[in-house]
């Protein structure tokens, strides 16, 4: 196989969770370009007409469906009626995600589980309902999208920190137990990306300048800007594709350099 064609992704069906705007909407749009099938869900109906019209702009036939990845008899539905009206899942990326910025202290237990719910239990609920047919078809792609905050932490995101770490050992834990079958199971982790769960930390102050934040993000990223939503294409259509076939059990830091940076000195 020709290097070029091991990114192929032709004759394949990826779901893509909670994609039909950002991030998710982004990868699936860039894994379309190199030949899979798309399928995605999203919370509700309202939501999927919008990310069907938003494909179609694209001139993408995107399969979507209302599903609420928490819900597991839901998730187990979802996947069936996929290889009925698709086909069997060749890739499946961990994306729907939630955030709540509430300080810890003052954050109620049912928010902190809500949130590990939506980014830790429900990539388990989906992984899950996938895995045996990967099994079956001899071989399959997970990509978990995790984040900074796998590594970092930070004011008001102890939950979701708490899910993103925990959805990197989850990531490690798939790779580890299902790696024998030729499954592939990767992390993304993006930095500071332009998408509406970032928006409040970008709005521009009363007097036009920056958020003190976005100022934060643009000193702490050596790439100095916030990342595109594109910018995460390439690392996952690598990470779906079998150019990535002995990469296992890796989270791949999309980040514009944060990670590897101590910071300004101060002037
Ligand atoms: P996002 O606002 O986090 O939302 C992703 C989608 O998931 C939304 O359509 C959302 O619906 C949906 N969703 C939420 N709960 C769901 C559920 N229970 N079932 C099904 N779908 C659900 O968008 P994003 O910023 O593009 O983020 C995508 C992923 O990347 C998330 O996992 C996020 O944590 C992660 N991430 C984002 C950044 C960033 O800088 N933006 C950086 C690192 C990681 P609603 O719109 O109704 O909430
Ligand atoms: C925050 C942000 C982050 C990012 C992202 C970083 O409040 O710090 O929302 O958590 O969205 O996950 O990788």
């Amino acid at each position: 196989m020709g290097i070029l064609n091991s990114f192929s992704l032709e004759g394949k069906v990826a779901l893509v969770t909670g994609a039909s705007y950002g991030i998710g909407f982004a990868i699936a749009c860039g894994m379309h370009d190199a030949g899979a099938k798309i399928v995605f869900n999203d919370i509700n109906q309202e939501l999927v007409d919008k990310g069907i019209a938003a494909y179609k702009e694209k001139g993408i036939d995107a399969k979507g469906y209302v599903c609420d990845v928490t819900d597991e008899d839901a998730v187990n539905a979802l996947v069936k009626k996929i290889s009925e009206e698709v086909g069997d899942i060749n890739i499946l990326v961990n994306n729907a995600g939630i955030i709540k910025r509430i300080p810890m202290c003052e954050m109620t237990a049912a928010q902190f589980r809500q949130v590990v719910d939506v980014d830790l239990n429900a990539p388990f609920i989906v992984s899950k309902a996938v895995i045996p047919t990967m099994i079956k078809n001899g071989g399959g792609k997970i990509i978990n999208i995790c984040s900074m905050m796998s590594e970092l932490g930070r004011e008001t995101v102890s939950a979701y920190a708490a899910a993103k770490g925990g959805l990197k050992m989850l990531t490690r834990n798939i790779a580890s137990e299902y790696g024998e079958f030729n499954i592939q199971c990767n992390g993304i982790g993006p930095g500071y990306i332009e998408t509406p769960q970032t928006a409040p930390l970008r709005e521009r102050q009363a007097d036009g300048s920056r958020h003190p934040f976005d100022a934060f993000i643009i000193a702490k990223t050596p790439a100095a800007r916030w990342g595109k939503t594109d910018d995460l294409v390439g690392p996952a259509v690598f990470l779906a594709s079998e150019a990535s076939n002995f990469v296992n059990g890796h989270v791949l830091y999309v980040d514009g350099g944060i990670l590897a940076y101590i910071g300004k000195q101060p002037q």
